[in-house]
């Protein structure tokens, strides 16, 4: 090795090639003082207090260098960390629950016409659902022109996400709909299924080896949006489901969890999912 003194030769200084920064002015960043660095004081304390050897630190390089090639940092950032974000930034709310986002929200979805229907395919498989509820601000107020934004897997087991994965078309069961001058909607669709997050890949092996299946429980994500509001983004998830206690993303909230009301006869034979979207004003300037 020969770098030592890129900038000598024979004893003369030449050129640099470009102006080297004074870094005797570096200004510290107070965010990253206050939350990366005891992040990296903690992982070295883990290493020393559980002895982490040479092999294990190359091997979480290689899981790493993994991660990124293999797309999944989004994936296993959410699976990680995104409902500790979540439950950090909605401390103080007004609104109703909100939930992760996840790493499949596409934005652009078709804006449909009502009487709403989700885009589906001819033979989508899977019951049909009715999901049906209201935007109110916290005065149970309807919101004016509120727009729902709402996508979920199929009904295929494990449920899988169309512009994701593959043989759905684009935007299937992915829609945008205005709740009306009451702050109703209703759009008819169907229940979703349970989902794995992709399990071969290095977020599905770390879960694994931290004895975690990739389930999450069927859901169906929303954002809510309206001029004035704060946007909500959340999920809704079905009593019953098997896997609430064990959400693999950590992302199940209590009151977030309805029950699907059977099909009857006052609905047209569908099932049916009710629930009330409440809206936080944005600070006003
Ligand atoms: C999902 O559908 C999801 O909602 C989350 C949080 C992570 C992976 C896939
Ligand atoms: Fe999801």
């Amino acid at each position: 090795m020969r770098t030592f003194c890129t900038l000598c030769v024979r004893g003369s200084i030449v050129a640099a090639k470009t102006a080297v920064p004074d870094f005797g002015a570096i200004t510290a960043n107070p965010r990253a003082v206050e939350v990366v660095q005891p992040l990296i004081d903690e992982v070295r304390r883990s290493i020393m207090a559980r002895s982490v050897t040479y092999e294990e630190f190359h091997e979480a390089a290689a899981f790493l260098l993994d991660v990124g090639a293999s797309g999944e940092m989004p994936l296993l950032l959410d699976a990680l960390f995104e409902a500790a974000v979540d439950a950090s930034a909605s401390r103080v709310s007004s609104a109703s629950p909100s939930a992760i986002e996840g790493p499949y929200y596409v934005p652009g979805a078709p804006l449909l016409e009502a009487p709403y229907v989700m885009p589906q395919r001819p033979d989508e498989p899977g019951e049909r659902l009715l999901f049906t509820g209201s935007v109110t601000d916290a005065d149970g107020a309807p919101v004016p022109a509120a727009l729902l934004d709402v996508w979920h897997s199929d009904a295929t087991v494990p449920g899988t996400y169309s512009n994701i994965h593959g043989d759905q078309p684009d935007f299937n069961l992915r829609g945008r709909l205005h709740a009306d001058d009451d702050g109703h909607f209703a759009l008819q669709t169907i229940q979703p299924v349970p989902y794995t997050i992709p399990y071969e890949g290095p977020t599905g092996r770390l879960l694994s080896a931290l004895g975690r299946h990739p389930w999450r429980p069927a859901h169906i994500h929303v954002k809510v949006s309206a001029q004035g509001y704060r946007t909500l983004t959340t999920q809704i998830y079905f009593t019953g489901d098997q896997y609430l206690d064990s959400d693999s993303a950590n992302a199940v909230k209590d009151e977030l969890v309805i029950p699907i009301e059977p099909a009857g006869a006052d609905h047209l034979g569908t099932a049916v999912l009710r629930y009330d979207f409440r809206l936080q004003p944005t600070p006003s300037a």
